[in-house]
């Protein structure tokens, strides 16, 4: 069934890849809790190992619900196959590692979560990888950067904390020219809202401890190809040699049970992340909002081209900058300050003092985060609710 692509969306979100009649009738998957899988015979052993036997022999490499959420979400992107990782760093670190050799280079989109950014300038250069970042959102940027030395160009689009968007299909064509691979952290999107695989990527990567779970009960990460073999030397090379970043299966259980409302959750978030931009848009307190959904933003055509809605991320700069920011925070009586995003609950944060306190001040700044800036991730609750309490709160600033 999860082979048959004219299925919607919401169908393969909650069917694709599982039939109940290959486990007992069971309608919820069952949890494989096992670390790992006993063989038959020593030669059915050797030949698990060999690859000769498609069987499993341990959990870090696969397992049957881990392999269930991978080709769930695999299906979803439109690519091949998935390696699911305990998160969202453990999907990013295996799939570079496995993907880069020293004297490489990987050209990086300025603007990106704190830890990824972290990642690339210590972990990958302290290997031997040349990082370069630069503003993959101007037009002509990447023609101008890309090198016979590049392998990989990574982006987020949008981009976590200021939603600056890259235009995925033009890059993916420029990687192609010159025998680089584009990946693209999906996690902001979704399959639901985005398809980069789609529009000519080679890999997405997920923290999956986000909207795909949407729970805020779960850290776990995906990593979903274009290529069959680059996924299989992304979960050989990548789980057995380089991380081990392996998720549990009750983990991926809790995922799949999030992803069958996958759909109807984007779509809220979506409504109420719209109706909080343009309540921000509209105050006084407020200096500029930062959401593609916003006809004034900068890349809102972009955004039309190649998501079908425009999220549940919201940031904006208080016109009192960071103190205001500081005052509205303090003051959010129903939206909870926190990191993370995605979730059922509305969470509000900080970037330059939070997720993104691992890039330099000076770095960040360059980068487009600015001191001032503010994140929210708009989440489920009834909207009116939301947009009081964020009234409220910028009130308090002016
Ligand atoms: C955050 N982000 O609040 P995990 N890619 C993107 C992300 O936003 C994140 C990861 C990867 C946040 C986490 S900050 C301490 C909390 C676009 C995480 C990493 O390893 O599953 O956390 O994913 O922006």
């Amino acid at each position: 069934m999860h082979k048959d692509s004219t299925l919607g969306f919401a169908t393969r979100a909650i069917h694709g890849g599982y039939d109940p009649q290959a486990h007992e009738g069971a309608l919820a998957p069952p949890i494989y809790q096992t670390a790992t899988f006993t063989f038959p015979s020593a030669e059915a052993g050797a030949a698990r190992f060999a690859g000769t036997d498609p069987g499993y022999f341990y959990t870090r490499i696969a397992n049957p619900t881990l392999r269930l959420l991978e080709q769930r979400v695999a299906g979803l992107e439109g690519g091949v196959d998935g390696i699911a990782f305990g998160s969202g760093m453990g999907a990013i670190t295996s799939t570079l590692w496995t993907l880069l050799r020293p004297g490489d280079e990987i050209l990086a989109h300025l603007t990106m979560y704190g830890c990824t950014y972290a990642f690339l300038e210590h972990g990958l250069a302290a290997f031997g990888v040349k990082v370069r970042f630069v503003d993959l959102s101007r037009p002509g940027v990447l023609e101008a950067a890309i090198s016979p030395a590049t392998r990989i160009v990574y982006c987020e689009s949008p981009a976590n904390p200021n939603m600056r968007l890259v235009d995925l299909a033009q890059a993916a064509a420029v990687c192609r020219q010159h025998g680089a691979r584009l990946v693209v952290d999906n996690t902001y999107c979704t399959p639901y809202l985005q398809r980069p695989l789609e529009l000519g990527a080679h890999v997405v990567v997920h923290s999956a401890t986000k909207y795909l779970n949407g729970h805020g009960d779960v850290t776990a990460g995906i990593t979903v190809c274009a290529e069959a073999e680059v996924a299989e030397r992304i979960r050989l090379y990548g789980l057995k040699d380089m991380t081990g970043a392996v998720l549990s299966p009750h983990d991926a259980s809790l995922i799949l049970r999030g992803m069958k409302t996958l759909h109807l959750r984007m779509e809220r978030h979506c409504d109420s992340a719209e109706a909080v931009a343009e309540l921000l848009a509209a105050h006084p307190a407020v200096e500029t909002v930062m959401y593609p959904g916003l006809a004034r933003f900068p890349q809102h055509a972009l955004a039309r081209q190649q998501m079908r809605r425009f999220g549940g991320m919201v940031a904006f700069e208080m016109r009192g900058g960071v103190e205001a920011g500081r005052r509205f925070l303090n003051a959010l009586q129903l939206i909870q300050r926190a990191v993370s995003l995605g979730d059922a609950e509305s969470l509000a944060q900080h970037p330059a003092s939070m997720t993104h306190a691992a890039y330099p001040a000076e770095v960040r700044r360059a980068s487009g985060i600015s001191d001032g800036l503010v994140r929210i991730s708009v989440g489920l609750e009834d909207a009116a609710d939301l947009l009081a309490d964020v009234r409220q709160a910028l009130d308090v600033t002016l």
